[in-house]
């Protein structure tokens, strides 16, 4: 089954009551370009924020002069470091129990680092005025090479710790050291490689910004800001500030693409705040895209060696790893309490193996703090490469067909639940066939003749594999939880008189496409109208509380709590059906939109004129009290586990090392599809991300620790020429646990493609001996491998 190039105009235009193809009932207004973003937000008397940052990656501050700034007429405010710690504020929690500076008061500790910000009646005043700022810096060593930040005698970044002498960070470790060890003592094949997934950056096409408006007379803040969690941060915002939660309303308005990156909160929002309540006036932040780069969320940054122990026939035994991971100077990522590391306990993939351990190593260097999850349930993207990577070594140093060799060694599907080596619960899959289907739709066998043929010619080409399992929909709210709040989510849903309703929701969409899918939600379990139903989120005055959108949580947290409302909306709307077509509940049938006497359809009431009599004149069953509305807070009872088979064929010019990625087949199964549609815009981005990480994106730093990737000229995203028209195809296994069986999706493309990438240049150069190569493969990589010069990066 594949729904690869069948799509058709009238596909998109069929309005489905639940799931299926629908068009995006947010589309209207971004085509129209009357999306409403945190940068349209204009308030009468608002004021212009922007922030003077470090120019150095570590260095003392010696003085603040603020004058010449303060001076110009149209400055409100200048604020130092020193100001925010007068204020008790100069410091803030981190979303992974870290402490973050939010204006640098002893030290800068990387280039981009937030040191003072002036407040001005426009955004070019703002930033004239930070060139009049003139800060006395003590230049100090800064730690940039990960490797060296533990050295004996190494600079200490985090001096601002009590009693820390290093730059160690956390030490963490998962599964079985010994069992491991005794498993690969045994083992005919140990393969063992090097592999480092470099720093990345989200960059969404919107950068982060916020305007805070705090009215001194009330005591309020209303915010609105980029933020992918608004809940969460309001939170945050109350613990720290010390205004109550209830004054504080944080609005989410529509959000140009978050990945991870809007999840933190930043100093920026910090700032932005005080801001208004220094002034008394609206203060609008809005970084530029430079700023973006060198100062928020970074991702990935792990250093990992990967040993893989097999029998020489190719069953897998164990896997090992040990990863050095690059937090930068502030852990700045979000991260559930337990889970430092994220969920890369996943690296055991998709095979049932005997044993797996796994040890790492976290440190700061002199750099942007981050580690956030970029389309990546907490790290689960580093997980994926490093399992598919080595696999493919095994493969390649059994002289076997990447593909059997994974079919070999795949979960069964009789397995599921199934408890991996380091303790997670798979819900459900069924792999093979989702592999099957991949192999079919490319035409593996004749791929690979045609291989064949092309290398006695001296082409090369390449064919890549990866199988991916992810862990999505954090979590359980008993193992899971971010500074002590529990990640379940809450889902209202109001039915009006005339029957149409509004649901609200405490995830927010960033561009999935929520005020679609969710509508089909309610309306596959209510029957009313996709288009009757409205869909609010990201304002916190007016959504229940909720952890937020990443790590693809939203469809299983947030989806399940929007299905189990209507349910119980629905067995009100029973008990008043019944009493309307005066029968016993246990004579009613239930079709999509009615209830009817069983045996007899046409005696039926819709579920609109059940709303009426729910609100109307006229007596209610006894007990029962009007309106038809229901409210429910969602704690999943385990995180579900989609998957997918994706296969890419890359040539390589042999003169220039140019890599063409010149198909990509994407079979996914996130369970119960919800709208097709959106699921292939969702897999297409993710296949782009995992371009632009494989091939083009690294974040890099000289050795005074200045940014090499500060810019769009430097920093090179993919666009649609470097991608190829993608091949996409599905199975669908239900999650068990989730209410309608869906399981997330939102990150599988960007997760399961980079080692598909990489798999398939490293099969490419496979003529020159070539095992492994590092991201980005740029040509200049690409050239190194072939000719063996390669250094590590
Ligand atoms: N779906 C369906 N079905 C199923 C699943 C799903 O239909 N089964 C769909 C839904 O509904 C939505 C989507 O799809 O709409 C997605 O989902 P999910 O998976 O649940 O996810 P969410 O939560 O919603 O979201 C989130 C994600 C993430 S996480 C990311 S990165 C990215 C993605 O999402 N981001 C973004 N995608 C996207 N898109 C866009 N447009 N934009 C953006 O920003 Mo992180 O952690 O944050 O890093």
């Amino acid at each position: 089954m594949t729904d690869t190039r069948q799509r058709s105009f009238e596909d998109n235009d069929q309005k489905p009551m639940g799931f299926g193809r629908m068009l995006r009932k947010e589309d209207p207004r971004f085509v129209r370009g009357r999306g409403r973003y945190t940068d349209d937000v204009q308030l009468p008397g608002m004021l212009h924020l922007a922030i003077l940052r470090s120019p150095f990656a570590h260095a003392r501050i010696v003085s603040v002069d603020t004058s010449a700034a303060a001076a110009l007429p149209e400055v409100k405010a200048v604020i130092t470091g020193a100001d925010l710690a007068g204020l008790g504020l100069a410091w803030m929690p981190t979303l992974s129990g870290d402490v973050q500076a939010v204006l640098a008061t002893d030290k800068v500790r990387f280039q981009g680092q937030e040191v003072a910000f002036v407040v001005a009646t426009d955004r070019y005043v703002a930033r004239d005025a930070l060139e009049l700022i003139d800060v006395e810096y003590d230049v100090l060593d800064p730690v940039i090479d990960v490797r060296q930040a533990l050295a004996e005698g190494a600079p200490l970044i985090r001096d601002d710790l009590d009693g820390k002498t290093d730059n160690h960070c956390f030490d963490w470790e998962t599964g079985d050291a010994g069992a491991t060890a005794a498993v690969f003592a045994k083992a005919d094949v140990v393969v063992s490689q090097d592999l480092v997934y470099p720093r990345v950056h989200p960059a969404p096409m919107e950068t982060c910004g916020s305007v805070a408006d705090f009215d001194p007379v009330e005591g309020r803040l209303k915010l609105w800001s980029t933020t992918q969690a608004p809940h969460a941060h309001r939170t945050l915002y109350a613990m720290v500030a010390g205004i109550p939660e209830h004054k504080i309303q944080v609005i989410s308005p529509d959000l140009g693409g978050g990945f991870g990156n809007k999840v933190p909160i930043y100093p920026g929002y910090v700032c932005s705040i005080v801001g208004s309540i220094v002034t008394g006036k609206p203060v609008k932040w809005m970084e530029d895209r430079s700023e973006n780069l060198i100062s928020t969320g970074f991702a990935r940054d792990y250093i990992m060696r990967g040993e893989i122990a097999a029998t020489r026939d190719g069953k897998i035994l164990a896997i090992r790893t040990n990863v050095l991971a690059d937090h930068g100077a502030f852990n700045g990522t979000a991260a559930p309490v337990k889970y430092p590391a994220g969920f890369f306990g996943v690296f055991t993939g998709s095979y049932d193996i005997e044993a797996a351990y796994c040890s790492m190593t976290a440190v700061y260097t002199n750099k942007a703090p981050g580690g956030v999850a970029y389309a990546c349930s907490f790290r689960i993207t580093e997980a994926v490469y490093l399992v598919e990577r080595i696999v493919d070594c095994l493969a390649y140093e059994l002289d076997m067909d990447p593909a059997a060799l994974r079919l070999k060694n795949f979960i069964q599907p009789d397995q599921f639940p199934y408890m991996s080596k380091t303790g997670w619960e798979y819900d459900s899959g069924d792999y093979e066939p989702t592999m099957r289907l991949a192999m079919e739709l490319a035409g593996y066998d004749e791929l690979r003749k045609e291989q064949a043929e092309k290398r006695t010619r001296g082409e090369l080409m390449g064919i890549g594999i990866s199988f991916f399992t992810e862990a999505v929909g954090a979590g359980p709210r008993k193992h899971m939880d971010i500074l002590g709040l529990g990640m379940a989510d809450g889902c209202e849903l109001r039915v009006h008189p005339t029957g149409k309703a509004v649901v609200r929701l405490s995830v927010q969409t960033q561009g999935q496409g929520h005020e679609t899918t969710f509508a089909q939600i309610i309306a596959e379990e209510i029957g009313i109208a996709p288009a009757d139903i409205d869909v609010v989120h990201g304002d916190t005055d007016n959504t229940p509380f909720g952890l937020g959108t990443y790590g693809s949580r939203s469809t299983p947290v947030s989806g399940a709590a929007a299905a189990l409302v209507a349910r119980k909306v629905r067995d009100k709307a029973r008990l008043i059906a019944s009493s309307m077509l005066e029968v016993s509940v246990a004579d009613l049938e239930w079709e999509k939109g009615s209830f009817h006497v069983k045996g007899d359809p046409g005696t039926a009431v819709t579920i609109q004129d059940i709303a009426m009599r729910a609100h109307g004149a006229g007596d209610l069953p006894e007990g029962l009290e009007g309106g038809l509305e229901a409210q429910i807070c969602y704690n999943p009872s385990n995180l579900t586990y989609p998957h997918g088979a994706y296969i890419c064929v890359v040539d390589v010019d042999p003169g220039t090392a140019v890599v063409k990625v010149r198909r990509f087949i994407a079979v996914d199964d996130c369970g119960t599809r919800i709208n097709p549609m959106i699921i292939e815009g969702q897999v297409h981005g993710g296949l782009t991300d995992g371009v632009g990480m494989a091939l083009m994106e690294m974040i890099s730093f000289d050795e005074d620790g200045n940014c090499l990737g500060a810019s769009l000229m430097d920093y090179l995203i993919p666009t649609a020429l470097e991608v190829p028209d993608w091949e996409t195809g599905f199975t669908v296994t239900p999650s068990p646990h989730h209410p309608i069986g869906a399981k997330g999706v939102g990150e599988s493309a960007t997760v399961g493609s980079p080692p598909a990438i990489v798999n398939a240049v490293v099969d490419a150069l496979k003529p020159y001996g070539v095992r492994h190569a590092d991201m980005p493969l740029t040509p200049s990589r690409v050239w190194d491998a072939m000719r063996g010069t390669a250094q590590p990066p």
